[in-house]
């Protein structure tokens, strides 16, 4: 059995419908601090849990017999800024909860999901390598920097088979956006079919490392289903998709919908976002466990306004 954490978030959601999909409703135990989606509640069985409180997790883990878990809870970019205690408390105690059940063998395998928060401004910013410079100055980038340094650290001391990804923006349309810097990629959509004119929170040439939901997920499982001798890295795997401004996502919408305007209004997140790479490079993961994403621009564009508008 499975148990994701923070299953009704926005890439939760999205994962835990997959993995019911591909292993079986009932074999996917969906936890969050809330209820979620009706999808989500009525496709499997579901738990209230928080995903800071260690003895509730270790029971959920022993009462479903759990054997590979995704710690998906956690408060991302602007919002951490807003509460960064709660942010720390959240971000880093989760996974403090979840390597201490792998190493009691509680679960015998473990997803976490880094950023490219992780990075900061001295970081090289086009095609950001896998070994780097790391300067993050969000407390969102900072947990993660941290929580790479624990992974790797468990791995290391304690065998513990945690495996991780650095997610660029990641672009979806079954939940709604929840306090990121690149939700502006989701907003827009929103926005644009309902032939609203967007006010955009960053400035027009800010360009950032994007990838559709489907291709994080896809991502996701390769990397939890693949050889671990093949697993070079265990504090995070850089992974890529596209890179774009809010001036070239607007203009690939204007293709489909051609009286939809924009106009620029930048606020705190623009300081995140500069701090942020333009380009990743994510050769490792391909060499590793050949990764390669299959959604650019125009297809990201094509598949959300098809689902929003369904
Ligand atoms: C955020 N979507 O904006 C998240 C993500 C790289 C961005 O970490 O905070």
């Amino acid at each position: 059995p499975i148990l994701i954490l923070g299953a009704c978030g926005q890439i939760g959601t999205e994962l835990t419908l997959a993995l019911r999909e591909r292993f079986g409703n009932n074999r996917v135990i969906a936890s969050d601090i809330r209820e979620g989606s009706e999808l989500l509640m009525s496709s499997g069985p579901f738990e209230l849990l928080d995903a800071t409180q260690y003895e509730a997790m270790e029971k959920m883990a022993v009462k479903y017999n759990i054997e590979e878990a995704y710690l998906m809870a956690a408060m991302l970019s602007a919002k951490a800024e807003k509460f960064p205690d709660r942010a720390w408390h959240l971000n880093i105690n989760s996974l403090f909860n979840l390597l201490n059940l792998a190493r009691v063998k509680k679960v015998k395998k473990i997803f976490w999901p880094s950023s490219i928060a992780v990075f900061g401004p001295k970081t090289p910013k086009d095609c950001t390598p896998q070994t780097t410079i790391m300067d993050p100055t969000t407390v969102y980038g900072i947990s993660k920097q941290t929580g790479e340094r624990w992974c790797s650290y468990y791995f290391e001391k304690h065998g513990v088979d945690i495996r991780s990804l650095r997610y660029p923006g990641l672009i979806s349309w079954r939940t709604p956006p929840g306090g990121g810097t690149t939700d502006y990629a989701i907003d827009i959509f929103h926005n644009a079919i309902r032939g609203k004119e967007y006010t955009c929170f960053l400035k027009e040439d800010t360009k950032l490392p994007m990838m559709y939901m489907d291709d994080a997920i896809r991502a996701t499982i390769s990397i939890m289903e693949c050889d671990p001798h093949k697993i070079r890295e265990r504090s995070s795997y850089n992974i890529a998709a596209m890179s774009f401004t809010p001036t070239e996502l607007a203009q690939t919408i204007e293709g489909h919908i051609p009286d939809f305007k924009i106009k620029y209004k930048p606020d705190f997140r623009q300081a995140i976002a500069d701090s942020w790479p333009n380009s990743i490079d994510d050769s490792m993961a391909r060499e590793d466990w050949g990764w390669q994403y299959h959604y650019d621009l125009k297809k990201t564009t094509e598949e959300m306004l098809v689902n929003l508008r369904s």
